[in-house]
């Protein structure tokens, strides 16, 4: 192929990735799955990875390597749906991008360029996982996780690194005020910024950790108040979301993005994480809290909501859904971006009533095996008692 030729293959494959119609797939009633991810490495425009000059790049060959784009935070603004994406380079580094789309499943298309987020002390080795805040003081926040080097480690050990929560804010996500990552005593990921004042103060989830993987003694998504959010810190943190021995957040969980209120309280999605022998096993789960005290669970159903299927198992880090944004429509549909295996970003589609009736209709884990087959006895006794097993089961 000569220059030209490659030039408008690269051009006619990413204009028939980016334009594909995505389509609806019928599932369990609670949510529908579509066809395609949304976004993946190769939605990101050709000119950040290719030099298009024929006389300094003559094969037509990528210059700057981009794996992967993941785990986005998500806000409607002005009628469109637009992400703040994790998007991953070749060399392990990820940065936010924006991408937009006119519907939300499908034609997403990243900004020119890249968000130039302004440093804060020490340089970051890595950002990831922002997630995107209306707050009623008029901001729009972005909360992430800050990566730098552990240097307290020994000389030998060159994985050592800290988790921290790192803020700015903005009004149009082109324009970033940094503020001052938020002072904490553990180690921190996963901190979100609740969308209210609270007792007239800023409200954080947070996901206290003794190491930065092992979260050790911190027990779950913790809520911490802070006065003031421009020199912002947790100080007294309440576990409002607890770990607990088998179950799917038996080895760590943390809040996704930030709650939808709705009438019946505010409405959460978090991740939950398990051992197995393959790894960590990532998954999400629906929680509500009330709407006069949004620390106190008031429902939460047993296990899952989501886990990977198919081809979402496989990836980069294998057995990962991870969500960290969803959009609440004016129809009141809720689109639920979530990555699998830190390699692509997906949509689901529900909405606010189907996702209550989820909450507020399944049963909590009763946290022994007996308790889960008096649960499945509960349903089966209320279809056979209303003569719908035999509907069913005559055709
Ligand atoms: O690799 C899975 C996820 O691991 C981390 O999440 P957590 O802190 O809850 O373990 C994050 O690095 C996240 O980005 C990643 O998807």
């Amino acid at each position: 192929m000569t220059f030209d030729e490659r030039l408008s293959w690269l051009k006619r494959r990413h204009e028939t990735l980016i334009e594909r119609k995505n389509e609806p797939i019928e599932g369990n009633g609670i949510f529908k799955r579509y066809e395609y991810p949304v976004l993946t490495g190769e939605h990101t425009p050709l000119f950040w990875r290719y030099d298009l000059n024929s006389g300094t790049n003559h094969f037509l060959m990528e210059r700057f390597g981009i794996h992967s784009a993941f785990n986005a935070g998500a806000i409607m603004l002005d009628g469109k749906y637009l992400l703040a994406v994790r998007v991953e380079c070749a060399d392990r580094k990820s940065f936010f991008a924006i991408a937009e789309s006119p519907n939300g499943v499908d034609n997403f298309r990243f900004w020119d360029r890249p968000v130039s987020m302004p440093e804060w002390g020490e340089p970051a080795t890595n950002m990831y996982d922002m997630r995107l805040v209306a707050h009623e003081d008029g901001w729009i926040y972005g909360i992430f996780c800050v990566e730098r080097k552990d240097t307290s480690a020994g000389p030998g050990d060159i994985s050592a690194a800290m988790a921290t929560a790192g803020i700015a804010r903005t009004h149009d996500l082109v324009n970033w005020e940094r503020l001052p990552d938020i002072v904490s005593v553990s180690q921190q990921r996963n901190v979100v910024l609740h969308p209210e004042f609270v007792d007239g103060k800023y409200a954080l989830y947070t996901r206290p950790q003794d190491g930065f993987i092992d979260t050790g003694n911190g027990a779950g998504i913790g809520w911490a108040l802070t006065d003031d959010i421009t020199k912002a810190e947790i100080r007294h943190e309440k576990i409002i979301d607890f770990r607990h021995y088998h179950t799917i957040k038996e080895l760590k969980n943390g809040e996704g993005p930030a709650p939808i209120k709705t009438s019946r309280g505010w409405l959460h999605l978090a991740h939950g994480v398990r051992g197995c022998a393959s790894g960590l096993r990532y998954v999400l789960y629906l929680y509500v809290t009330s709407l006069e005290d949004p620390s106190r669970v008031i429902a939460e159903p047993a296990g899952f909501f989501m886990a990977p299927e198919g081809d979402e198992y496989v990836g980069d880090v294998m057995n990962v859904l991870f969500s960290n944004g969803w959009i609440l429509n004016d129809e009141g549909q809720v689109f639920i971006y979530y990555a699998s295996c830190d390699t692509r970003l997906h949509v689901a589609v529900s909405d606010v009533d189907r996702l209550l009736d989820y909450c507020f209709g399944t049963e909590p884990d009763g946290f022994t095996v007996n308790e889960s087959v008096k649960r499945l006895n509960r349903l089966i006794n209320r279809n056979i008692e209303t003569g719908l097993v035999e509907k069913v089961n005559n055709g």
